[in-house]
Order: C-alpha cells, then structure tokens, then sequence
C-alpha cells in the first residue's frame, strides 16, 4: 500500500506563482507518517513549493487542513477523486466544521490523529473505509511517538526542528481558534518523551509549536529542567503571564530559549477585556512597558503578536500599535487581522450581529483575498482595516525599521547569534509581507498540474 501525505498551499499570487520561502516542515505530516505501519510506502508533498503529482500512483491521499488552506485543500481532494484515488482529510479546521470537510473527501478524521490513525488505515486496507473518524482527546498527546523527519528531507525546509511539548491552552480568547479545538484545555507530554524526540535529531535549533509552552507553569518548569542538559536553542509561544514567576523565567533562560511568539494582541486595555485575553489583564502602552523590560532583562528577542479590527480599535489606534511596536524595538511583530474563524466565540458575536462578510464563509469565497478584512469593523470600512494592516506590516518590516529595531543591545545584539538571526529573518519576512498579501485561496486558474 502507498500513502500520500500532503500540506496544501493558501492559494496563488494575481500574476505569479507563490513558493513560500520562509515555510517550514509540516509537523503533523511527520507524525501521520510515523503513525502509518511499517508496510506501508509513504511519501509526502509540500504545495507550498512543489506541484502535486495526481498521476502518480497512490493507493490513499491525506491532506491537512487549516481554515486558510481549505479552498485548496479541497480542490486537491477533488482532483485525486476525479481519479478514483480515495482522499481522507483532518486538522484544524476538520474539527472546527467537519460537516463541511466531509463534503469535500472520502473520510473526514475529526481530532488529534493519533489515537484514530491505524484504525482508519486498517479499515481501508480491508475495504471498509468510515465516512468519519472522531478521536477521542488524549491526556498525553503524542504518547512515545517521534515524528518521521526523513519525509522532509531535500524540501528546503528553514533549519529549524519543530516539535512539542503541549497542545492547547486553558484560556479562552474569544478569536482563538485553537482553544476551540482543545476546549480550553492543556495538555503535555511526558517530558522523557520531548527528550527522546530532541536527540533523535541533529539540529539544535528548536521550535515548539505549542500553543502556549507556559500554560502549566510547574509542567514547563520540568520541561526547561530537562533541556538545560540538552545545550539545544530554542523558541515557542507562551503567554504574558509567565513574568510573574522568576523561577519558570530562570529556567527558560537557562535552558536556551532565545525568544517567544508572545499575544500582545492590543495596547487598548478595553480591546483586551473584550477579547477576555485573561493572560493581558493590564494590557496598554503604558503598563506593558513593565513586561517589556523584564523581557529585555531575561535577554529575549520577542515576536510581538497583535490582532487589529477590535470593536475599540480606529486607524489611528492601528497606526499607534504599529508605532508601540517599532519603538519598543520587537525582534518580529504580527499585525493580523483579527479573522473570525469557525467555531470561535468571535465568529457567533460577528453572526448574530450581522457582521461577517463574504456570506460568513471567507475561506471559501472566490473573492476573499489572504490578509483581507471579513467582518466590519466598528470604527472603520473593512477596506480601511485591511489598508490600515497592510500599512502596519509594511512599517515595521521596512528597511529603516529594521535597521531602527536592530539596535537594542539586550536582545537583538546581545551576541552575534542572536544579530545574525535578526539580520537573516528580518528580510525574509518583509519579502513575504508583500508577497502574501491579497494572495486568493485556492490554485484554480494558476499554473496548478490539475488544470
Ligand atoms: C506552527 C504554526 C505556524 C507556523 C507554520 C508552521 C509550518 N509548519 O509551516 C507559522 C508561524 C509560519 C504559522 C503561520 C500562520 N498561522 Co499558524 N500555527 C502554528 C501552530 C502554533 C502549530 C501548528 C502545528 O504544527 N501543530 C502541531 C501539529 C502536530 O498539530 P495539528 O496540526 O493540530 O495536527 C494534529 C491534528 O490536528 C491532526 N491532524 C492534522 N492534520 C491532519 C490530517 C489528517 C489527514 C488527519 C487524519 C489528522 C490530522 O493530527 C495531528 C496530530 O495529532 C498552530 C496552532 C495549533 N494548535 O495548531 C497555529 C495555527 C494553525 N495558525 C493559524 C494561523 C491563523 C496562521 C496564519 C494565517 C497567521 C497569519 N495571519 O499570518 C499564518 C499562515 C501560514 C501560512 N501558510 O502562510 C491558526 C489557524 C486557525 C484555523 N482555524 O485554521 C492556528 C490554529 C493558531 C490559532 N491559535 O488559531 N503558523
Ligand atoms: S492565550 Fe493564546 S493560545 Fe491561549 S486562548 Fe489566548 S490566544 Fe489562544
């Protein structure tokens, strides 16, 4: 038996195609392949860099799918249907609305994939594929299992090993799709387990993409203990709060983090509460100053995360975070708009209050574009919001922002490790910046093999 594994692309550039150069290695295809028996073939495409090959033949076709992946998703599906090769589809968005998956392959796998995975491969080999397959959520995700790395090996991945710790995360930010799909909960690994993973690899730079590595303070506190040994460097995502605990913070330092993805979300203390961002209580410009010195005193390079198009944000509030952020001199910063996704607390507030654009389905609309508004805002015309965004990404990834925020002696030139990451990931963000900008969903009509 043959199994095909793929990660679909957003969708296309207007007059190009679009390679994502700044992507990284598909996580949850090495663990679907490491799921997979033995006796089974396995090979893996990335659409981000590569077209897919529907002629090859492949007894059985597994996509992910993330909300902003889901137009392509499907076409890719469809098109291996057309072919009579059967597709199983899972992710994010399969169980944020698997009803609608369902429509677009021959198995929806709804949940983590792990306790579901053989199952499905067993009843395909005897003929018997379900329509639907629902996991039931493990208390230790990924339970002695280690990702299948090989699969990734001569796809130009960045070099950087992504893995995890935990999944999910106990709080509830009403746009957070990801706290949907865990139902605010956390969930770690045994830390013997991340430790196997980390020496069966060579890198040293490490990424855990965990939703927020310090939701369990006393949890993450084993896990650093263990790295410290480990001499590895690493990043995450983690939650404001951890400040408060000096130990956790000495731990992480020590263990080798360089940086963290942190949601500042908004320097408005009233867009904080109504996003109940509970981690950001204090949230305003003023207030975060404190944080912000803490971080710079911890050493950390900060990839500062802010969501825009709250109901108390106007373009000047907008234009103010984007100032707050190259001032403050963050490694990185993230001016997303803030996207209903399905199944989020946001999505039914913007549904029962008219708001959602693009007959609330933005992610399969022909003319939703990546990086568009689709709600109104309160304070302003989605075209603003998306202006004014774009405006913020253009800002603080230009030359002289780049060149302004480099000089922060604690964190972005504290070694020449850490200036040299800075000088090597500035640029690369700021091509992607224009390059995924207004990008449509889906490859229909591009330079797609399938056409
Ligand atoms: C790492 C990460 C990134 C990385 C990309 C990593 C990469 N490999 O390319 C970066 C930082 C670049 C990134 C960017 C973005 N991201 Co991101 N990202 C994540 C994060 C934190 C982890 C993803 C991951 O690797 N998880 C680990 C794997 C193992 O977990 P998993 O995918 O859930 O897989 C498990 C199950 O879902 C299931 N499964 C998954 N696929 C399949 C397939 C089949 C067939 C089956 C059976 C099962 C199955 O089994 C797996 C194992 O149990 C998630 C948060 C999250 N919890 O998922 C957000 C997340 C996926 N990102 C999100 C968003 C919005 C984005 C951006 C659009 C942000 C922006 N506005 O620019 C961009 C777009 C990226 C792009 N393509 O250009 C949202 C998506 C929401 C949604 N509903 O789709 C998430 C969920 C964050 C959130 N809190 O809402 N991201
Ligand atoms: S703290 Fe982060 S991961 Fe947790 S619910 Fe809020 S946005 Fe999601």
């Amino acid at each position: 038996m043959k199994l095909t594994l793929i990660k679909p692309n957003i969708g296309r550039r207007e007059h190009s195609l679009y390679v994502d150069e700044g992507r990284m290695e598909p996580l949850q295809l090495g663990i679907l392949a490491a799921l997979t028996p033995k006796d089974v073939e396995v090979v893996m495409y990335d659409d981000r860099m590569e077209q897919i090959p529907y002629d090859e033949p492949t007894d059985l076709v597994a996509i992910t799918v993330e909300t902003f992946t889901a137009r392509r998703a499907y076409e890719i599906s469809e098109e291996f249907q057309k072919r009579g090769v059967k597709t199983v589809l899972g992710g994010m968005h399969a169980k944020l609305i698997p009803e609608e998956v369902a429509e677009h392959c021959d198995c929806v796998m709804v949940g983590d994939a792990e306790p579901i995975w053989e199952r499905m491969i067993e009843d395909f080999r005897a003929g018997n594929l379900q329509s639907r397959y629902e996991a039931v959520q493990p208390e230790c995700p990924q339970l002695h299992v280690i990702a299948r790395r090989d699969i990734f090996e001569g796809k130009g991945y960045l070099p950087i090993t992504l893995l995890q710790f935990s999944r999910g995360c106990s709080h509830r930010c009403s746009f957070c799709a990801s706290t949907v799909y865990f139902d605010a909960h956390h969930y770690c690994r045994p830390v013997e387990d991340v430790v196997a993973e980390i020496r069966s690899q060579k890198r040293r730079l490490l990424f855990f993409v965990d939703d927020n590595i310090v939701c369990d303070r006393q949890k993450a506190k084993e896990l650093f203990r263990a790295l410290i040994p480990l001499k590895v460097r690493w990043v995450s995502q983690g939650s404001m709060d951890m400040l408060k605990d000096r130990e956790l913070m000495e731990l992480m330092v020590q263990s080798g983090c360089l940086g963290l993805v942190i949601g500042f979300e908004s320097i408005s203390p009233e867009c904080i509460a109504q996003m109940n961002k509970g981690t950001n209580r204090k949230g305003s410009e003023e207030l975060y100053q404190s944080e912000i010195e803490q971080l710079r005193q911890w050493g950390l390079q900060t990839w500062a995360a802010f969501t825009v198009g709250h109901d108390g944000d106007t373009v000047e509030s907008i234009r103010a975070t984007c100032d707050f952020a190259i001032r403050n001199k963050f490694t990185f910063a993230a001016f997303n708009i803030l996207m209903p996704y399905p199944g989020t607390p946001l999505y039914r507030q913007m549904e029962q209050e008219g708001r959602l654009l693009y007959g609330g389905k933005w992610w399969l609309s022909e003319e939703y574009r990546f990086n568009y508004a689709s709600i109104v805002p309160r304070n302003m015309s989605p075209e603003e919001l998306t202006e004014i965004s774009f405006d913020c990404r253009k800002r603080f990834n230009s030359v002289g922002s780049i060149v302004r925020r480099a000089l922060e002696p604690r964190t972005n030139l504290r070694t020449p490790y850490r200036f040299l990451t800075y000088l090597i990931y500035n640029p690369l963000f700021r091509k992607e910046v224009f390059k995924k900008q207004g990008m449509r969903f889906g490859m229909k009509g591009a330079n797609d093999t399938s056409e």
